[in-house]
């Protein structure tokens, strides 16, 4: 499993040959953040980089497809979000553009797998349920990527300790672990909990590669570990974000029972405004829990190497 190849500790597991990278760890597809400088350089320090379509349109997630192709020759995947708007030309888009790897989040993919896998792309849904995990896996999924509600964003309703070991269970195919993993032992956990690999996030939002605005690396840098908040649990869309002025006004909306309507207004275009702008005031700044444990903008290489000496002193 462990080999040491250039001083650098090397781990074979089942999804680094499924997907021909060094270390089991896959980038998050974050809205906004997981464009691709990020991707790439994630996957040059031979992780899986991943391109976030969030809710752009597909004509630019074809360009950060093809400006990936640019950077790097390994492998790299592309994130889907299911509600967005184009997800329909986004999914032909991956196909067109001989992307090899598709995770999708926030909903169901089913309608997309076959023609996915008639184009030899391997299709990995993040699920936040044993139901939907088996439903993938019959659907012809090639893993899974099970994501407790301690990420940021988007998120379910069970934590990463109770999901994992049992969609591990649940299915035969590999299950990648996320939701509060930043470190060699959040890694190691994963591992023993029966995961092939980890999917990160927040910890590659404060990348030195990341055009994160300054604003947001600074939120996730100071957080600590009680500084995150769930809006939307009523409307059946919850996000975790990092509390700040919007959070409160929403919640507050909330436990008045504002109408779904009046609450978009105020997250609508949020992710952009802390992303972009650097409005980490008015805007929204998607976390997860674990923020609280990272303190330092490190290149992506330095923090896949960190983690993986970590995890192996751990494990070995
Ligand atoms: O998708 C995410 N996280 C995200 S997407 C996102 S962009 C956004 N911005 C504003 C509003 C809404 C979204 C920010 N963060 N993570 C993957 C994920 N997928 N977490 C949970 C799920 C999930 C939940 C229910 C997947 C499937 C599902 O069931 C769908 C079904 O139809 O059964």
């Amino acid at each position: 499993m462990w080999l040491r190849e250039n001083g650098k500790q090397i781990m074979k597991t089942k999804i680094t040959e499924l997907l021909g990278i060094a270390y089991p760890i896959i980038q998050g597809g974050m809205a906004w953040v997981a464009e691709y400088h990020l991707a790439a350089a994630v996957s040059e320090a031979g992780g899986l980089g991943i391109i976030g379509a969030g809710g752009a349109p597909a004509t630019f997630v074809r360009e950060q497809i093809q400006k990936v192709k640019e950077i790097t020759d390994k492998p790299f995947g592309v994130n889907i979000m299911l509600m967005n708007p184009e997800a329909d030309a986004i999914a032909q888009v991956v196909v067109d553009e001989g992307v090899k790897v598709v995770t999708t989040g926030a909903g169901n993919p089913g309608k997309y797998m076959a023609m996915w896998k008639e184009a030899g792309i391997k299709v990995i849904p993040v699920i936040a349920s044993v139901a939907l995990a088996k439903m993938m896996e019959r659907a012809g999924a090639d893993a899974v990527i099970a994501e407790g509600m301690e990420s940021g964003g988007h998120i379910g309703e069970s934590t990463t300790m109770t999901l994992v070991p049992q969609v591990v269970d649940a299915v035969t195919i590999p299950v990648i672990a996320a939701g509060g993993i930043a470190d060699g032992r959040g890694f190691a956990a994963a591992l023993m909990l029966g995961a092939q690999a980890v999917q990160m996030g927040t910890r590659f939002v404060v990348a030195k590669e990341s055009i994160v605005h300054e604003n947001y690396k600074q939120k996730v840098i100071a957080a600590k570990d009680i500084d995150t908040a769930v809006t939307g649990r009523s409307t059946g869309h919850p996000i975790r974000c990092i509390r700040n002025k919007t959070t409160r006004e929403y919640l507050k909306l909330e436990q008045e029972g504002a109408t779904l309507e009046e609450l978009e207004k105020l997250t609508l275009g949020g992710l952009r405004k802390a992303v972009i702008e650097g409005d980490v005031v008015g805007g929204s700044v998607m976390a997860g829990q674990i923020a609280g444990l990272v303190k330092k903008e490190q290149t992506c290489a330095e923090m896949i190497q960190e983690i993986m000496e970590q995890a192996a002193g751990l494990l070995q």
